[in-house]
């Protein structure tokens, strides 16, 4: 297939490039930290969305090397700004990773190699995974899991709603933070439906002491919404689109 080669030597060539986006403390809209997402800067098609090859990357296996160039990307572009910024101290870095990354035997030595050879302490990375991890292998992810967050590693769930959330298992894992899917927050202005689903997440959430983060904030209306249910966290374009490390940087001088 030429999109699989045309993929595998992106990821030689390392034609990725890693955009942020912040996560924002919505009670003083402070920065608590980023989300770490992959673009494929292709030769001739331009800008390629995960959407479209995150796919194809699991199940090439090419989502190995590519996890590992995003992980060492992320955690080298935290260290730069923990030392650039004072308000960076407390920041986290968050990083997706697939279940098949999460599952290959040596993803927790890759890991630790990085976050030793960029200095980075393991609190201050969070690892994105969502419930269709638990797929397959259930008893594998929870060995994993369980490692990450013995080594002192942070752990969110992502997408919560869409899959296939189980609420049985929930208390179970070693998640820190909830992140809501965004079509909880879409229409939330119309939709009194939703408003009651988002109360009994974060009142759920609140209670097995996690912390609950909201994704796709669009307008200042869901956000005090989101407040209002005492969601601490969330991200989204009222805040800024994820944007690469210089435009990130420059969107940080002006707002803070
Ligand atoms: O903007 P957005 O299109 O960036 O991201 C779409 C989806 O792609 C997200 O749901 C996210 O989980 C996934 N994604 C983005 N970056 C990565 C990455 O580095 N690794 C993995 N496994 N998934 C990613
Ligand atoms: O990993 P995850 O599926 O949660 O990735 C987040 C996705 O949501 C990315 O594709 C990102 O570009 C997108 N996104 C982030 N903020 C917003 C927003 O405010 N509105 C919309 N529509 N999408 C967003
Ligand atoms: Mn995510
Ligand atoms: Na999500």
């Amino acid at each position: 297939l030429q999109i699989e080669n045309d993929l595998r030597r992106a990821v030689e060539n390392k034609d990725l490039r890693v955009y942020y986006q912040p996560i924002i403390n919505l009670s003083n809209r402070e920065i608590t930290g980023f989300e770490t997402l992959v673009r494929w800067q292709h030769q001739t098609r331009g800008f390629i969305n995960p959407d479209d090859f995150i796919p194809l990357a699991e199940e090439t296996g090419l989502i190995i090397p590519l996890g590992r160039f995003v992980l060492q990307n992320a955690c080298e572009k935290m260290q730069q700004w923990r030392s650039a910024y004072t308000e960076a101290k407390d920041w986290v870095i968050h990083v997706n990773v697939s279940g098949k990354q999460l599952c290959q035997s040596n993803f927790v030595a890759e890991l630790q190699a990085i976050l030793k050879q960029t200095e980075m302490l393991p609190q201050n990375l969070k690892l994105e995974v969502t419930e269709s991890v638990f797929l397959n292998q259930v008893p594998r992810v929870m060995e994993i899991l369980h490692e990450l967050q013995f080594l002192g590693i942070q752990l969110a769930l992502d997408d919560f709603g869409t899959g296939y959330s189980s609420l049985s298992y929930l208390h179970k894992l070693p998640f820190k933070t909830l992140k809501i899917d965004r079509s909880f927050i879409q229409d939330l202005e119309i939709n009194n439906d939703k408003l009651g689903i988002l109360r009994a997440i974060v009142s759920l959430a609140t209670h097995l002491g996690m912390d609950v983060v909201a994704e796709g904030i669009e307008t200042p209306h869901q956000m005090a919404q989101l407040k209002a249910l005492k969601c601490e966290y969330g991200q989204g374009y009222l805040f800024s689109k994820p944007l690469d490390s210089e435009l990130m940087e420059a969107w940080f001088q002006a707002e803070c």
